[in-house]
């Protein structure tokens, strides 16, 4: 088998790339990565710049890449499968990024502040944080909410932009909840419905526990 995804089945921006390869029905081993292990984060490092998961190897065209928005573009153009990720006209990949880029920087990102204050800060930190984090994700839930008012999915057919708002949306959500904004509820129940979700979901389940905010992680997930 020629493609290793490095990742961890917790991991939300593995999750993306893994909802990508599930919609394709792609081949791919994948290699749990245990970043409780130094020898493991130190595989890391040798993989992606910052040692952050996930990382593709493609061991038939000699490959290592970093970043999940960069290793769904490599599988749509060198992996291609029944589902298109990037729209082949060129404008409109450029709104399936634009809307990628907007799931990880907007919503991701900004609910990893939340998770990091609790991790990695001082005790006092995370009442410091999550005020303005949530007012950033309340924008950001406003203009999703704007874009999905007359579409079913972000960018046109199910896209990059959809295999990012998966793990963003489920991971903010349960943060910070988004059901006073109709469209991007729907969305995300719409999400929920597609068997590559189901399938990520269902393989996080046993992890979710070590979700830094275990008790406010719905009942249906669990
Ligand atoms: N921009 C990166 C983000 C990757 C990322 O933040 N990965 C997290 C897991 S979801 C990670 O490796 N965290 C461990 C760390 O920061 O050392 C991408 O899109 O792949």
């Amino acid at each position: 088998m020629s493609l290793t995804l490095y990742g961890h089945p917790l991991a939300a921006y593995c999750h993306k790339v893994l909802v990508a390869l599930y919609e394709n029905g792609t081949d791919f081993t994948f290699r749990h990565v245990d970043p409780s292990q130094q020898s493991e984060r130190d595989l890391m490092l040798t993989l992606t710049p910052m040692g952050k998961m996930p990382a593709l190897e493609d061991q038939a065209r000699g490959e290592t890449l970093a970043e999940s928005s960069i290793l769904i573009e490599y599988l749509d153009r060198h992996h291609p499968g029944p589902h298109p990720l990037l729209p082949r006209d060129p404008d409109k990949a450029l709104t399936a990024r634009l809307w990628d880029r907007f799931c990880d920087i907007h919503i991701a990102n900004t609910m990893q502040q939340i998770v990091d204050a609790r991790l990695f800060m001082a005790k006092e930190a995370e009442a410091y944080v999550t005020p303005y984090t949530t007012s950033q994700l309340d924008r950001a839930y406003r203009a999703a909410d704007r874009q999905l008012q007359d579409r079913d999915w972000l960018a046109g057919d199910f896209s990059i932009a959809d295999c990012a708002a998966v793990p963003a949306l489920f991971y903010a959500g349960i943060l910070h909840p988004f059901d006073a904004h109709p469209n991007l509820s729907a969305y995300f129940e719409r999400l929920l419905t597609r068997p590559s979700v189901i399938r990520v979901l269902d393989e996080a389940k046993p992890w979710l526990v070590y979700f830094p905010f275990p008790e406010r992680v719905p009942a249906r997930f669990l």
